[in-house]
């Protein structure tokens, strides 16, 4: 079992310090307000007086604070040779590339940057996944760790600019999903249809987007766009129906409309016999008008 530093108690940290509590390893906890460290302390858990014993306390740091500036700002000035530091908070990839520097400077190149992709409820679980960029070396030595706090943890790279661009791509993803189900709420609310009905179709949508991971997968590398299922030109008109429905209700549109704008540059591209999925080469094209 490994010494571990646990830097930032709050409902995440506080998550990953019971699971590795409880996973058996040697714990030093320290939260920047005092009087978070209580139950961990109960339970074994050693709670430093500052953060410079903090650091001292352990060969691996795992911070999870507010975001990588925070980050930055708790371990400047102190003497991190020979430490692992593994940062679990978010944060965007100029922050993330800076703090790598900063610690590289301040004696170690050991670290790992790791995106939750959970509530603080869904540490310790076998699908939750901690995508993580580190050295193949760090990895390997932290991959049981971090493992213990998600089963389902990836390493996804070395560059951690890179894992900002994968948050950003997963939880755009994510959110599309979840805004798309307010919106949803919205229309049928306005038309008068139950919500409880509502929420139970809810799944039978989802089966078909869930399956777009695969259309994502299939064409997007490779960029074989052509002999779509379903063309470009049947979402422009579907989305023309969906912006009826909205219309005809009074309900707000911004989102499928924003939608109906994006498959517009295809049509205008003169894709209209394409997947959706080319939309990414499209849209990517700086030169577009
Ligand atoms: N909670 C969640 O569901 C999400 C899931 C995905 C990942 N996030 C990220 O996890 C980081 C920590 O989030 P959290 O949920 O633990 O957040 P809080 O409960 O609000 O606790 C914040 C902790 O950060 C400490 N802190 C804030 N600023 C500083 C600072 N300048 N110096 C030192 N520590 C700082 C705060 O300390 P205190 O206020 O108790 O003194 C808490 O320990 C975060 O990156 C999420 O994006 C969670």
């Amino acid at each position: 079992m490994a010494r571990i530093t646990i830097i930032g108690l709050g409902a995440m940290g506080s998550a990953l310090a019971r699971t590795l509590q409880a996973a058996g390893h040697e714990l030093t906890v320290w939260n920047r307000t005092p009087g978070k460290a209580a139950d961990l302390v109960a339970a074994g858990a050693t709670e430093a007086a500052d953060i410079a014993e903090a650091v001292a306390a352990s060969p691996t740091l795992l911070v999870c604070i507010k975001s990588h500036i925070e980050t930055a700002a708790v371990l400047q000035g102190l003497d991190l040779t020979g430490k692992t530091v593994m940062d679990l908070s978010t944060g965007g990839a100029e922050e993330a590339r800076a703090l790598v520097d900063q610690i590289a400077a301040s004696g170690t190149k050991d670290f790992l940057i790791g995106i939750i992709n959970a509530y603080p409820s869904g540490i310790g679980n076998s699908e939750t996944a901690i995508l993580c960029v580190a050295s193949a070396e760090v990895w390997e030595a932290q991959r049981d760790v971090i493992l213990a706090l998600g089963g389902a943890s990836q390493h996804v790279g070395t560059d951690p600019a890179q894992l900002a661009a994968i948050f950003a791509g997963l939880f755009t993803a994510r959110q599309g999903f979840m805004f798309g189900m307010i919106s949803g709420a919205m229309v049928c609310k306005a038309a008068g249809v139950p919500l409880d009905v509502y929420g139970r179709l809810l799944p039978v949508t989802h089966g078909m987007a869930g399956n777009y991971a695969k259309k994502v997968a299939d064409t997007v590398p490779t960029g074989a766009y052509a002999n779509a299922e379903a063309t470009m030109q049947v979402y422009a008109d579907a989305l023309d129906d969906v912006l009826r429905s909205f219309h005809a209700t009074g309900t707000d549109a911004a989102f499928p409309q924003l939608m109906r704008d994006m498959v517009q540059a295809g049509i205008d591209a003169g894709r209209t016999t394409d997947e959706l999925t080319a939309l990414v080469e499209i849209l990517s094209d700086k030169t577009r008008p």
